[in-house]
């Protein structure tokens, strides 16, 4: 099950494993491929990914953004950020049949996903929301995680509410999948912030679908 942590409105229902953010609705699949499995694949995407460190220009400087990652996908599903555009590797094959199996789980068609990799406690993602306008008006985000356990974080968008409420925390342990419905993008901001304590190595995979007519 989730772990969810504080949130005054958050409401989980097991039976469902779903739960409601107000607004907005997460579905979580515990043990989504099978512990041998989702090891196995960790180890395989771990030594087979070509792993990137990219950059993004903030403040007039150039820094490097503290993850690895690659952009995978169909051929069309560009992908603009920071002001570049970048062109998805292809599918790994293993990345395919998951996304293969997500859709059939969920009902949900992808095209795309990011990967990234947290080597350690120092490895991270900013606050920020996948509301690009390639993504269309309404996303919905099929995360699945594999390795070490991390907090994802959300808050709020609108700062009135921020106050008014905390984060809300959820552990995405190994083998699960989250997936953010509708609405989720547009309300809210999320992370994975830094942690004090020692952390081995975390993959997570962000499958999206990228409407080609919106590349730019
Ligand atoms: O690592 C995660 O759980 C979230 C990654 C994320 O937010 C992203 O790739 O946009
Ligand atoms: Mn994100």
């Amino acid at each position: 099950m989730a772990n969810i942590e504080n949130s005054q409105q958050a409401l989980f229902e097991p039976s469902k494993s779903q739960f409601h953010l107000d607004p907005g609705t997460f579905t979580f699949h515990p043990d989504f491929l099978g512990a041998q499995l989702a090891s196995h694949l960790f180890e395989t995407l771990s030594d087979q990914l070509q792993w990137e460190q990219s950059t993004i220009r903030m403040f007039g400087k150039t820094i490097q953004i503290p993850r690895l990652q690659v952009w995978m996908g169909d051929k069309e599903a560009h992908y603009r950020y920071s002001g570049s555009d970048f062109e998805p590797a292809p599918w790994h094959e293993q990345i395919y049949q998951l996304k293969t199996k997500i859709s059939a789980r969920t009902g949900h068609v992808f095209n795309s996903v990011l990967c990234n990799l947290y080597r350690d406690e120092n490895d991270s993602v900013a606050w920020h929301a996948d509301d690009e306008p390639e993504l269309g008006p309404t996303p919905v985000i099929a995360s699945y995680s594999l390795g070490a356990s991390r907090p994802f974080e959300l808050q709020l968008k609108d700062k009135e509410g921020r106050l008014r409420r905390k984060p809300v925390k959820i552990d995405l342990p190994h083998d699960s999948l989250l997936v953010m419905h509708e609405g989720i993008q547009t309300d809210w901001q999320h992370r994975i912030a830094k942690l004090k304590r020692p952390t081995a190595p975390r993959i997570n995979l962000t499958f999206r679908h990228i409407l080609s007519n919106k590349r730019g």
